[in-house]
């Protein structure tokens, strides 16, 4: 089973995550990682903090020789902003952080609780996505994460469907809000400026895809080990994510049958493809049906609120005498969609990656690889 927890504060002296359950054998490209973690760091709106940072991964067991050893492996981010011991309690719980639930629950301080809720966790969770997005890369599987609408602005939905994940990836990265339309760059920095005069903050929308899926990753038999909500669950649980779809989502629910469900053809050209020739003139599931994908490429949005923390804070109480006052400001960003886009990409990943070891297991990818190849032989043959 291939699982990860992370610990750490935001102005702790580190982020970590313990990757549990990850195959021996495979060589780990650490640049790849920082790379990822550099994206999480950028995107236009972002505030002072990531001046200050420059996320690295440092890789301390489960690796011996750059390669993976099949037991436990850390991932490190050093916090340059390590400032926890000195840092005073918050007076005034912010609405929408878990400022206040956080307090009551923990009968303790907001400070305790916001140092751990920061998406600054996203960090490592991000470096154990890239990790995992090493291990689809030897089954042909490739993901991107990308903005498709920042707060009322719609800026493109579907266009690369077609097209491959590097020619998407190559536009998301020369996109400043990691759209995979630069073209709408200005306006939406000039959205987000506007919000930023106005002391407020922004959300927005994210997509995820995933090409090269195997059939059978997840399965239909038992509740807990169904893709699709394995994936929900992993990506509403990245900070400040309200909602995810897969593939038309909400929209299926207001179509009849025949609009939604995607139509089985077969052309045996294409049965030495992930889709082993069952090709789908559409991908209205987005890539699962029953719990399991489908040979299709996954499609999975997710939306973001904005950023609860705002410059012209919104009405609070003082927690020490209850006595209406506005809420605390703490340093913040006025939109992190665009990092949002990474980290839920990685997320996802991670998920996809857990999937295909319960499929192939996880012993050492030498032997993953030969069955998935013995599955992929038996499957075309079905
Ligand atoms: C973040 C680091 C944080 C915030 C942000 C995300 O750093 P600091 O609190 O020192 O400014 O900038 O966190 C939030 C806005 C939040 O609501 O959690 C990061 O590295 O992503």
């Amino acid at each position: 089973m291939l699982r990860y927890w992370t610990a750490g504060e935001s102005h702790g002296k580190a982020l970590l995550a313990l990757v549990d359950g990850f195959p021996a054998g495979m060589p780990i490209d650490t640049a790849m990682i920082d790379r990822e973690l550099q994206l999480r760091q950028g995107g236009y709106g972002r505030g002072g903090r990531q001046k200050l940072e420059q996320d690295h991964v440092d890789i301390l067991t489960g690796v011996w020789q750059g390669t993976s050893l099949g037991s436990p492996i850390t991932l490190q981010v050093i916090n340059n902003d390590y400032k926890l011991e000195r840092l005073k309690e918050l007076e005034r719980p912010r609405p929408g952080h878990a400022d206040l639930t956080g307090a009551i629950k923990y009968l303790g301080s907001i400070r305790g609780v916001l140092e751990r809720s920061s998406a600054r966790e996203t960090a490592v969770r991000v470096a154990a996505g890239a990790l995992a997005r090493q291990l689809l890369s030897h089954f042909g599987i490739e993901t991107i994460g990308y903005v498709l609408e920042l707060g009322a602005m719609p800026i493109g939905r579907g266009e690369t469907f077609g097209g491959t994940i590097a020619a998407a990836r190559e536009l998301r990265d020369s996109s400043s809000i990691y759209a995979v339309d630069p073209s709408r760059d200005k306006e939406a920095e000039q959205y987000i400026d506007r919000m930023a005069d106005e002391g407020d903050t922004l959300g927005g929308i994210i997509e995820v895809r995933v090409d090269g899926l195997p059939f059978g990753l997840g399965t239909h038999a038992q509740w807990d080990r169904k893709l699709d909500g394995k994936l929900a669950q992993a990506v509403m649980a990245v900070q400040a994510i309200k909602g995810v779809e897969i593939g038309m989502g909400f929209e299926a629910a207001r179509r009849p049958g025949s609009q939604v469900h995607d139509p089985i053809h077969y052309d045996p050209l294409q049965a030495e493809t992930a889709n082993l020739g069952y090709v789908r003139p559409t991908n209205n599931a987005g890539g699962l049906e029953g719990g399991m994908t489908n040979g299709q490429s996954l499609i999975l949005r997710a939306a973001k609120k904005p950023i609860s923390t705002l410059r012209k804070p919104l009405d609070s109480i003082r927690m020490e005498d209850k006595q209406s006052h506005r809420a605390s400001y703490e340093r913040s960003d006025v939109c992190a969609i665009s990092a949002a886009a990474i980290i839920v990409e990685h997320v996802v990943a991670f998920e996809i990656a857990a999937a295909l070891v319960d499929k192939f297991g996880g012993d050492s990818l030498v032997e993953m690889k030969a069955r998935y190849e013995l599955f992929q032989q038996m499957a075309r043959k079905h």
